[in-house]
Protein backbone atom coordinates (compact mmCIF):
# COMPACT_ATOMS: atom_id res chain seq x y z
CA UNK A 1 0.00 0.00 0.00
CA UNK A 2 0.99 3.57 -0.99
CA UNK A 3 0.22 6.23 1.87
CA UNK A 4 1.31 9.11 -0.21
CA UNK A 5 3.11 9.75 -3.72
CA UNK A 6 6.31 11.86 -3.32
CA UNK A 7 6.06 15.17 -3.07
CA UNK A 8 6.79 18.68 -1.86
CA UNK A 9 6.10 17.45 1.44
CA UNK A 10 6.84 14.05 2.26
CA UNK A 11 9.13 11.80 0.59
CA UNK A 12 9.13 7.99 0.56
CA UNK A 13 12.77 6.40 2.36
CA UNK A 14 13.55 2.56 1.46
CA UNK A 15 15.74 0.62 2.82
CA UNK A 16 17.74 -0.79 -0.56
CA UNK A 17 19.22 -3.88 1.78
CA UNK A 18 15.57 -5.00 2.80
CA UNK A 19 13.09 -4.30 0.46
CA UNK A 20 9.07 -4.14 1.49
CA UNK A 21 9.32 -4.01 4.83
CA UNK A 22 7.12 -1.03 6.12
CA UNK A 23 6.77 1.62 4.51
CA UNK A 24 8.49 4.69 5.59
CA UNK A 25 8.44 8.78 4.95
CA UNK A 26 10.39 11.67 5.67
CA UNK A 27 9.20 15.43 5.75
CA UNK A 28 11.12 16.93 3.37
CA UNK A 29 12.65 20.06 5.54
CA UNK A 30 12.25 22.67 2.69
CA UNK A 31 8.50 22.18 3.37
CA UNK A 32 8.51 23.46 6.97
CA UNK A 33 9.35 27.04 6.18
CA UNK A 34 7.21 29.65 7.31
CA UNK A 35 4.52 27.13 8.63
CA UNK A 36 4.31 27.75 11.97
CA UNK A 37 5.34 25.40 14.88
CA UNK A 38 3.40 22.13 14.57
CA UNK A 39 3.99 20.03 11.55
CA UNK A 40 0.89 19.35 9.44
CA UNK A 41 -0.29 15.61 9.91
CA UNK A 42 0.22 15.22 6.19
CA UNK A 43 3.94 16.97 6.44
CA UNK A 44 4.73 14.37 9.55
CA UNK A 45 7.19 11.46 8.90
CA UNK A 46 5.83 7.82 8.86
CA UNK A 47 7.70 5.03 10.41
CA UNK A 48 5.62 1.91 10.29
CA UNK A 49 7.46 -1.60 10.83
CA UNK A 50 5.25 -3.65 9.08
CA UNK A 51 2.17 -1.75 7.51
CA UNK A 52 -0.98 -0.04 9.45
CA UNK A 53 -3.19 -2.05 10.71
CA UNK A 54 -7.11 -1.71 9.87
CA UNK A 55 -9.27 -1.16 13.45
CA UNK A 56 -12.35 -0.37 14.10
CA UNK A 57 -13.25 2.45 16.77
CA UNK A 58 -16.10 1.07 17.82
CA UNK A 59 -14.34 -2.45 19.05
CA UNK A 60 -11.15 -1.09 19.89
CA UNK A 61 -10.00 -1.31 23.19
CA UNK A 62 -6.84 -1.19 25.18
CA UNK A 63 -6.03 -3.69 28.26
CA UNK A 64 -3.86 -3.36 31.11
CA UNK A 65 -2.79 -6.46 32.95
CA UNK A 66 -0.07 -8.18 34.62
CA UNK A 67 1.15 -9.21 38.11
CA UNK A 68 2.16 -5.13 38.66
CA UNK A 69 -1.83 -4.62 38.94
CA UNK A 70 -3.15 -5.59 42.17
CA UNK A 71 -6.73 -6.78 40.49
CA UNK A 72 -7.01 -8.87 37.14
CA UNK A 73 -6.91 -7.14 33.70
CA UNK A 74 -8.42 -3.45 32.99
CA UNK A 75 -9.86 -2.65 29.57
CA UNK A 76 -10.39 0.98 28.26
CA UNK A 77 -12.61 1.63 24.86
CA UNK A 78 -12.41 4.82 23.14
CA UNK A 79 -15.53 6.47 25.04
CA UNK A 80 -13.63 5.44 28.60
CA UNK A 81 -10.62 7.14 27.14
CA UNK A 82 -12.71 10.53 25.87
CA UNK A 83 -14.58 10.30 28.85
CA UNK A 84 -11.14 11.35 31.44
CA UNK A 85 -10.32 14.67 31.90
CA UNK A 86 -7.95 15.21 28.79
CA UNK A 87 -4.57 16.19 28.71
CA UNK A 88 -2.59 18.26 25.94
CA UNK A 89 1.18 18.99 25.01
CA UNK A 90 3.29 19.65 22.70
CA UNK A 91 5.90 17.15 21.61
CA UNK A 92 8.29 15.87 18.97
CA UNK A 93 8.65 11.93 17.76
CA UNK A 94 11.58 11.53 16.31
CA UNK A 95 13.13 7.96 15.06
CA UNK A 96 15.87 7.36 16.62
CA UNK A 97 17.84 6.40 12.76
CA UNK A 98 16.89 9.96 12.03
CA UNK A 99 20.08 11.23 10.15
CA UNK A 100 21.46 7.99 9.61
CA UNK A 101 22.14 8.49 5.93
CA UNK A 102 24.75 11.51 7.25
CA UNK A 103 27.08 8.63 8.82
CA UNK A 104 27.97 7.25 5.39
CA UNK A 105 27.79 11.11 3.44
CA UNK A 106 29.80 13.09 6.15
CA UNK A 107 31.63 9.86 8.09
CA UNK A 108 31.86 7.67 4.98
CA UNK A 109 30.68 4.60 7.26
CA UNK A 110 28.58 1.27 6.67
CA UNK A 111 26.00 1.44 9.01
CA UNK A 112 22.29 -0.83 8.55
CA UNK A 113 18.69 0.27 8.67
CA UNK A 114 16.47 3.01 6.64
CA UNK A 115 18.76 6.03 5.38
CA UNK A 116 16.65 9.00 6.60
CA UNK A 117 17.82 12.47 5.85
CA UNK A 118 16.99 14.75 8.87
CA UNK A 119 13.18 14.62 8.40
CA UNK A 120 12.03 11.43 10.66
CA UNK A 121 10.87 14.34 13.03
CA UNK A 122 7.64 15.75 13.86
CA UNK A 123 6.42 17.89 16.39
CA UNK A 124 2.33 17.71 17.21
CA UNK A 125 0.06 19.15 19.61
CA UNK A 126 -0.88 15.79 21.13
CA UNK A 127 -4.49 15.11 22.99
CA UNK A 128 -5.44 11.98 25.29
CA UNK A 129 -5.23 10.99 28.61
CA UNK A 130 -1.83 10.67 30.57
CA UNK A 131 -0.89 6.71 30.82
CA UNK A 132 -0.59 7.07 34.47
CA UNK A 133 -3.92 7.61 35.38
CA UNK A 134 -4.74 4.50 33.04
CA UNK A 135 -2.31 2.91 35.47
CA UNK A 136 -3.65 4.17 38.39
CA UNK A 137 -7.35 3.26 37.99
CA UNK A 138 -6.16 -0.09 36.95
CA UNK A 139 -4.16 -0.38 40.31
CA UNK A 140 -0.90 -0.47 39.25
CA UNK A 141 1.45 -1.61 42.18
CA UNK A 142 4.33 0.33 44.07
CA UNK A 143 6.50 -2.17 43.10
CA UNK A 144 6.16 -2.59 39.30
CA UNK A 145 9.04 -1.66 37.64
CA UNK A 146 8.47 -1.97 33.96
CA UNK A 147 5.81 -2.13 31.23
CA UNK A 148 5.53 -3.57 27.56
CA UNK A 149 3.23 -1.27 25.52
CA UNK A 150 2.64 -3.20 22.56
CA UNK A 151 1.16 -2.30 19.10
CA UNK A 152 -1.99 -4.09 17.08
CA UNK A 153 0.13 -3.76 13.65
CA UNK A 154 0.77 -7.72 12.27
CA UNK A 155 4.11 -9.40 13.53
CA UNK A 156 7.33 -7.72 12.30
CA UNK A 157 9.14 -10.57 9.96
CA UNK A 158 12.39 -9.99 8.26
CA UNK A 159 14.50 -12.31 6.66
CA UNK A 160 12.42 -15.35 7.65
CA UNK A 161 12.62 -14.26 11.44
CA UNK A 162 9.67 -13.50 13.35
CA UNK A 163 9.48 -10.82 16.26
CA UNK A 164 6.19 -10.69 17.20
CA UNK A 165 4.09 -7.20 17.52
CA UNK A 166 5.96 -4.34 17.97
CA UNK A 167 6.14 -3.66 21.83
CA UNK A 168 9.47 -2.25 23.49
CA UNK A 169 9.77 -2.01 27.71
CA UNK A 170 8.72 1.42 29.21
CA UNK A 171 10.64 1.91 32.40
CA UNK A 172 7.50 2.53 35.17
CA UNK A 173 8.88 5.76 36.22
CA UNK A 174 9.05 7.33 32.49
CA UNK A 175 5.35 6.46 32.13
CA UNK A 176 4.45 7.51 35.71
CA UNK A 177 5.98 11.42 34.49
CA UNK A 178 4.85 12.56 31.24
CA UNK A 179 3.65 9.70 28.43
CA UNK A 180 0.25 10.29 27.13
CA UNK A 181 -1.79 7.76 25.47
CA UNK A 182 -3.00 9.94 22.75
CA UNK A 183 -6.14 9.98 20.40
CA UNK A 184 -5.40 13.43 18.57
CA UNK A 185 -2.79 15.12 16.82
CA UNK A 186 -2.94 18.51 16.08
CA UNK A 187 -6.79 18.70 17.09
CA UNK A 188 -7.87 15.69 15.27
CA UNK A 189 -8.42 12.19 15.42
CA UNK A 190 -5.27 10.37 14.56
CA UNK A 191 -4.84 9.47 11.19
CA UNK A 192 -4.36 5.44 10.43
CA UNK A 193 -0.75 5.79 9.56
CA UNK A 194 -0.03 7.40 13.19
CA UNK A 195 -1.66 5.29 15.48
CA UNK A 196 -5.37 5.46 15.00
CA UNK A 197 -7.10 5.02 17.33
CA UNK A 198 -4.67 5.79 20.21
CA UNK A 199 -1.22 5.82 20.46
CA UNK A 200 1.55 6.39 23.06
CA UNK A 201 3.79 9.58 23.11
CA UNK A 202 6.91 9.64 24.73
CA UNK A 203 8.66 12.44 25.00
CA UNK A 204 11.93 13.32 24.43
CA UNK A 205 12.57 9.39 23.85
CA UNK A 206 13.07 7.68 20.24
CA UNK A 207 10.21 7.42 18.39
CA UNK A 208 9.60 3.63 18.60
CA UNK A 209 8.74 4.20 22.39
CA UNK A 210 5.95 6.06 21.04
CA UNK A 211 3.93 2.67 20.08
CA UNK A 212 1.38 3.20 17.76
CA UNK A 213 -1.81 1.60 17.29
CA UNK A 214 -1.94 0.49 21.39
CA UNK A 215 -3.62 -2.75 21.91
CA UNK A 216 -2.20 -3.81 25.31
CA UNK A 217 -0.04 -2.77 28.29
CA UNK A 218 1.71 -5.65 30.60
CA UNK A 219 2.71 -4.21 34.05
CA UNK A 220 5.09 -6.18 35.51
CA UNK A 221 6.71 -5.92 39.32
CA UNK A 222 9.79 -7.55 37.21
CA UNK A 223 12.09 -6.34 34.29
CA UNK A 224 10.56 -7.03 30.77
CA UNK A 225 12.17 -7.42 27.18
CA UNK A 226 11.31 -7.41 23.90
CA UNK A 227 13.72 -7.37 20.59
CA UNK A 228 13.26 -3.90 20.72
CA UNK A 229 14.99 -3.27 23.86
CA UNK A 230 17.43 -6.16 22.76
CA UNK A 231 18.35 -6.53 18.97
CA UNK A 232 17.56 -3.40 17.99
CA UNK A 233 18.04 0.05 19.64
CA UNK A 234 21.32 0.06 21.19
CA UNK A 235 24.40 1.05 20.37
CA UNK A 236 26.34 -1.81 18.85
CA UNK A 237 29.91 -2.64 16.71
CA UNK A 238 33.30 -1.46 17.91
CA UNK A 239 33.44 0.07 21.33
CA UNK A 240 30.37 -1.56 22.91
CA UNK A 241 29.96 -4.67 24.00
CA UNK A 242 28.86 -7.78 22.16
CA UNK A 243 25.02 -7.09 23.95
CA UNK A 244 25.31 -3.95 22.76
CA UNK A 245 24.66 -0.71 25.08
CA UNK A 246 21.77 0.09 27.45
CA UNK A 247 18.59 0.55 25.42
CA UNK A 248 18.42 3.92 23.98
CA UNK A 249 15.64 6.47 25.61
CA UNK A 250 16.73 9.93 24.37
CA UNK A 251 17.51 11.61 21.40
CA UNK A 252 20.37 13.81 20.84
CA UNK A 253 20.47 17.20 20.23
CA UNK A 254 20.67 18.14 16.42
CA UNK A 255 19.72 21.03 14.33
CA UNK A 256 17.84 21.15 10.20
CA UNK A 257 17.54 24.26 8.11
CA UNK A 258 14.39 24.76 6.05
CA UNK A 259 15.76 24.57 2.60
CA UNK A 260 16.24 22.10 -0.14
CA UNK A 261 19.99 20.62 -1.03
CA UNK A 262 18.96 21.77 -4.45
CA UNK A 263 18.71 25.69 -3.86
CA UNK A 264 19.83 28.07 -5.45
CA UNK A 265 20.88 31.58 -3.65
CA UNK A 266 21.23 34.76 -5.27
CA UNK A 267 24.77 36.65 -4.71
CA UNK A 268 25.14 40.06 -3.19
CA UNK A 269 21.52 39.55 -1.74
CA UNK A 270 20.07 38.86 1.75
CA UNK A 271 18.71 35.59 2.06
CA UNK A 272 16.88 34.52 5.50
CA UNK A 273 18.34 31.37 6.26
CA UNK A 274 15.49 29.38 8.70
CA UNK A 275 15.62 26.38 10.99
CA UNK A 276 15.04 24.12 13.99
CA UNK A 277 16.83 22.85 16.53
CA UNK A 278 15.47 20.08 19.15
CA UNK A 279 17.04 18.03 22.30
CA UNK A 280 15.81 14.83 24.17
CA UNK A 281 17.93 16.95 26.94
CA UNK A 282 15.30 19.70 27.30
CA UNK A 283 14.80 23.47 25.62
CA UNK A 284 17.45 24.75 23.26
CA UNK A 285 19.47 27.54 24.59
CA UNK A 286 21.54 28.77 21.50
CA UNK A 287 22.31 28.57 17.84
CA UNK A 288 24.93 29.60 15.59
CA UNK A 289 25.48 29.22 11.92
CA UNK A 290 28.36 29.18 9.79
CA UNK A 291 27.83 29.60 6.20
CA UNK A 292 31.36 28.40 5.06
CA UNK A 293 31.92 25.23 6.01
CA UNK A 294 32.73 25.91 9.96
CA UNK A 295 35.13 28.68 9.39
CA UNK A 296 33.02 31.28 11.14
CA UNK A 297 30.46 30.91 13.39
CA UNK A 298 27.56 33.65 14.55
CA UNK A 299 24.57 33.91 16.59
CA UNK A 300 21.43 32.86 14.89
CA UNK A 301 18.27 34.51 16.14
CA UNK A 302 15.93 32.17 18.23
CA UNK A 303 12.39 32.89 16.91
CA UNK A 304 9.14 31.54 18.93
CA UNK A 305 8.96 28.73 22.10
CA UNK A 306 12.32 28.00 23.63
CA UNK A 307 10.84 24.80 25.55
CA UNK A 308 11.59 20.98 25.99
CA UNK A 309 10.27 18.49 24.41
CA UNK A 310 10.12 20.49 21.32
CA UNK A 311 12.18 22.11 18.65
CA UNK A 312 13.44 26.34 18.75
CA UNK A 313 12.98 28.09 15.72
CA UNK A 314 16.02 30.17 14.45
CA UNK A 315 16.90 32.25 11.57
CA UNK A 316 20.20 34.24 10.07
CA UNK A 317 19.58 36.40 7.36
CA UNK A 318 22.86 35.33 4.39
CA UNK A 319 24.12 37.34 2.04
CA UNK A 320 26.57 35.10 0.28
CA UNK A 321 28.98 36.88 -1.38
CA UNK A 322 30.76 34.25 -3.82
CA UNK A 323 29.35 32.09 -6.28
CA UNK A 324 29.78 28.59 -6.27
CA UNK A 325 28.78 25.62 -3.72
CA UNK A 326 28.71 27.09 -0.42
CA UNK A 327 28.09 24.84 2.94
CA UNK A 328 26.00 25.72 5.45
CA UNK A 329 26.04 24.14 9.09
CA UNK A 330 23.80 24.97 12.34
CA UNK A 331 25.10 23.69 16.03
CA UNK A 332 22.49 24.00 18.83
CA UNK A 333 23.70 24.12 22.27
CA UNK A 334 20.34 22.55 25.14
CA UNK A 335 20.12 23.44 28.47
CA UNK A 336 22.11 20.67 29.55
CA UNK A 337 24.46 22.77 28.27
CA UNK A 338 25.60 19.83 25.51
CA UNK A 339 27.04 21.25 21.89
CA UNK A 340 26.43 19.33 18.69
CA UNK A 341 29.91 18.04 18.08
CA UNK A 342 31.24 17.86 14.28
CA UNK A 343 31.40 13.67 14.01
CA UNK A 344 28.82 11.57 15.83
CA UNK A 345 30.36 8.23 17.42
CA UNK A 346 30.30 5.08 15.05
CA UNK A 347 27.44 2.30 15.66
CA UNK A 348 26.23 -0.40 13.24
CA UNK A 349 22.81 0.86 13.21
CA UNK A 350 23.34 4.22 12.72
CA UNK A 351 21.31 5.79 15.83
CA UNK A 352 21.43 8.77 17.32
CA UNK A 353 23.28 11.07 14.66
CA UNK A 354 23.68 14.01 16.35
CA UNK A 355 26.78 15.83 14.73
CA UNK A 356 26.52 19.08 12.98
CA UNK A 357 25.19 18.76 9.67
CA UNK A 358 26.94 20.35 6.64
CA UNK A 359 24.45 21.39 4.29
CA UNK A 360 25.15 22.31 0.31
CA UNK A 361 23.35 25.05 -1.33
CA UNK A 362 24.94 26.82 -4.41
CA UNK A 363 25.23 30.27 -4.98
CA UNK A 364 24.49 31.61 -8.16
N1 LIG B 1 2.83 -0.44 16.76
C1 LIG B 1 3.87 0.23 16.26
N2 LIG B 1 4.29 1.35 16.87
C2 LIG B 1 5.33 2.05 16.39
C3 LIG B 1 6.02 1.62 15.23
C4 LIG B 1 5.55 0.45 14.58
O1 LIG B 1 6.07 0.02 13.54
N3 LIG B 1 4.47 -0.21 15.12
N4 LIG B 1 7.13 2.34 14.80
C5 LIG B 1 7.82 3.11 15.83
C6 LIG B 1 8.88 3.94 15.33
S1 LIG B 1 10.35 3.15 14.97
C7 LIG B 1 8.76 5.31 15.23
S2 LIG B 1 10.08 6.26 14.80
C8 LIG B 1 7.46 5.98 15.49
C9 LIG B 1 7.01 6.76 14.28
O2 LIG B 1 5.79 7.41 14.49
P1 LIG B 1 5.02 8.08 13.25
O3 LIG B 1 4.93 7.05 12.16
O4 LIG B 1 3.69 8.51 13.76
O5 LIG B 1 5.85 9.24 12.81
O6 LIG B 1 6.43 5.04 15.83
C10 LIG B 1 6.85 3.97 16.62
N5 LIG B 1 5.69 3.21 17.03
MO1 LIG C 1 11.92 4.73 14.64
Amino acid sequence: MVLREDSFRVQQVRDAGRPGTGEDFEMRWESMRGVGHHTPADQFFVRSHSGVPEIDPRTWTMRLHGDGLRGGPVEFDLEDLRALPSHSATAFIECAGNGRSLYTVQQNQRVEGTPWGLGAIGVAHWTGVPLSVLLERAGIRDDAVDLLPRGLDRPFVRDGVDYGRVRRPLPVSKAMKDVLVAYEMNGHPLRPEHGFPARLVVPDWVGVASIKWLGDVEVSTGPLHSPWDTDFYRLFGLGHPPEGSAPLTTVPIKSAFEISPQAKIAKGREYLLTGRSWSGNGAIRSVEVSTDGGGEWRPARLVGPRQAHTWAQWEFPWSPERRGPAQLMARATDELGVTQSLGAPYNSKGYLFGAVVRHPVTVV
